[in-house]
């Protein structure tokens, strides 16, 4: 089954705060995918949101003296703003309190509810609303919420509930007949584990408040905030309201989400849509937790700290490239302020940043500012070549740990073409060459080569490093948007027009000096 559409989606975040790093590391990691599958040339459907209902921001809105509504619509701006300032290219932003999503799911509910899927019972338990869910005993430290460290409220209520316990051996079967259902391999196991021992069904209402959207049968109760937030992925897509466009997009091939939220997103959403007889997501992806470590922010929390500080000072390129090289993409990590002005200073300013500058300036002041002639097969000598080579292993690499949701896999690779460059520069010598007349042909290929690197290095980095990308393609006198064009078919040598007017400009990645 292959559908044209790759669609991947982020977890729709709670806005009962701004955004801090942990939010945006999903985010990132989303938007490199998104933005690297449009460069293979594949039409893509980027979707992030927000998850408005529910007690937790219920409880922000009155702490502010707000309505709910009052207090996402002012939030929301908050989000999509530091989106922006990462240059996250989402096609769409869904929020759980648009009509297009609350209409959708009340349909889902009662089709569930059709088919007997739902039934009425009691529920006795333990809730803590940082989490939005029921906890049980066993899962508390002390009586506490080992997140929230908040001991959850007692709760007793007459709740709808839906027969999750029917899916357990459809899950079993699911994982084990498709491993790339749940990623990493860590996880699936981890879920696994669990199922074996059996579901209990899940409270899917609430009626002590009625922030939320109302059962359709029973409008006393507001559906319980995950069982509505999980449906943001379908909702978004045509589900409910535009069925041949719901067809085209979904299922989606990667939901990317935090490891906290795995258990919601592996089990009770494709339960939900095994009930409804519809699609599974292909893959959902969990990756790990960040942490912060370090010297200079050792008193903040990871959730303390914005975003915009980072982008300040290292600019979203930089931010984007640190935390997609820096931390393996499934393992947990640890975000430092050392780490990411060493890992700034020797990738880009000094690898990447300095060769462009180089090159450009040697461009200028050897050969007037403009690409010479494309070499000919016959003038490409062994240092050539074996870039050639490098380039040609980097882009194969990076093609498969992408497909392997390896990001930070991808980024070593890309580094070999980056660094393999560098060495070339220092092999051939171009300031050599441009003292002896008679090596001029000579000069001209190696510039040649060194530019036309340059523009491998643009398509290849837009995806992680859009703005550096695009500054890079403009500079080298090359039309129009990086973000236009399509790898494959531009990922080969000797496509930079001759005569192009290349410009100097500001460094790309301005050296960060470290405080003494
Ligand atoms: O759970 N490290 O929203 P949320 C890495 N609304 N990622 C982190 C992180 C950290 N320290 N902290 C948070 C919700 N995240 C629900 C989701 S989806 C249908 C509903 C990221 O605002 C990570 O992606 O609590 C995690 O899963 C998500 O933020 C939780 O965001």
């Amino acid at each position: 089954m292959s559908k044209e559409i790759f669609y991947v989606t982020t977890p729709i975040y709670y806005v009962n705060d701004v955004p801090h790093l942990g939010h945006a590391y999903t985010t990132v990691a989303t938007d490199f995918v998104a933005r690297y599958r449009r460069s293979q040339g594949r039409e893509v459907f980027f979707l992030t949101g927000t998850d408005e209902h529910g007690q937790k921001i219920l409880r922000t809105a009155e702490a502010a003296g707000l309505s709910p509504k009052e207090w996402t619509d002012q939030i929301v701006p908050r989000w999509t703003e530091v989106w922006a300032a990462l240059d996250i290219s989402n096609d769409d932003f869904i929020r759980t309190t648009e009509a297009r999503h609350e209409g959708p799911v009340q349909k889902f509910m009662q089709d569930l509810y059709d088919r007997g899927e739902i039934y009425l019972g009691r529920y006795e338990g333990l809730y803590c609303v940082g989490c939005e869910q029921f906890k049980q005993p066993d899962e508390l430290v002390d009586g506490r919420c080992p997140l929230h460290g908040t001991v959850p409220d007692a709760v007793e209520e007459e709740n709808y509930f839906f027969r999750l316990s029917n899916y357990a051996d459809r899950l079993i079967e699911l994982w084990e007949t498709v491993p790339s259902s749940v990623l990493p391999e860590t996880r699936r196991n981890e879920v696994l584990g669990k199922v074996r021992g059996g579901l209990d069904d899940l409270s899917i209402s609430r009626v002590s408040f009625d922030w939320g959207v109302p059962i359709p049968w029973d409008d006393k109760h507001v559906i319980y905030v995950w069982i509505d937030a999980l449906q943001n992925y379908i909702t978004a897509v045509g589900y409910g309201s535009d069925e041949a466009r719901f067809e085209r997009i979904w299922p989606a091939d990667i939901h990317f989400v935090g490891k906290d939220i795995l258990w919601f997103h592996t089990v009770i959403w494709p339960a939900m849509l095994m009930a409804l007889e519809l699609p599974l997501p292909k893959t959902v992806f969990a990756h790990g937790y960040l942490q912060v470590g370090g010297e200079k922010m050792s008193k903040s929390t990871l959730t303390g700290i914005s975003p915009h500080d980072l982008i300040d000072a290292f600019g979203s390129d930089g931010y984007r490239y640190y935390f997609m090289r820096d931390i393996s993409f499934g393992g947990d990590g640890d975000f430092s302020w050392e780490a990411m002005v060493a890992r700034y200073n020797s990738d880009l300013a000094n690898d990447f940043g300095n060769l462009a500058s180089r090159v450009l300036n040697m461009i200028s002041r050897y050969l007037d500012g403009s690409v010479p002639r494309v070499p000919e097969e016959a003038e490409m000598t062994l240092p050539e070549q074996s870039m050639i080579d490098v380039q040609q292993g980097t882009f194969a690499a990076i093609e498969k740990a992408m497909d392997d949701i390896a990001p930070h896999d991808a980024l070593k690779a890309a580094w070999a073409f980056v660094r393999r460059a560098n060495s070339y520069v220092e092999e051939v010598a171009p300031w050599k060459l441009a003292k002896d007349d008679a090596e001029r042909r000579r000069l001209e290929v190696v510039l040649y080569q060194l530019a036309d690197a340059l523009r491998l290095m643009s398509l290849m980095l837009f995806p992680i490093m859009p703005k550096a990308a695009e500054k890079l393609w403009s500079r080298l006198g090359l039309e129009g948007r990086v973000e236009d064009r399509i790898l494959p078919e531009e990922g080969r040598w000797g496509l930079l027009p001759e005569g192009n007017k290349v410009t100097i400009g500001d460094p790309l990645f301005p050296r960060i000096e470290t405080e003494a």
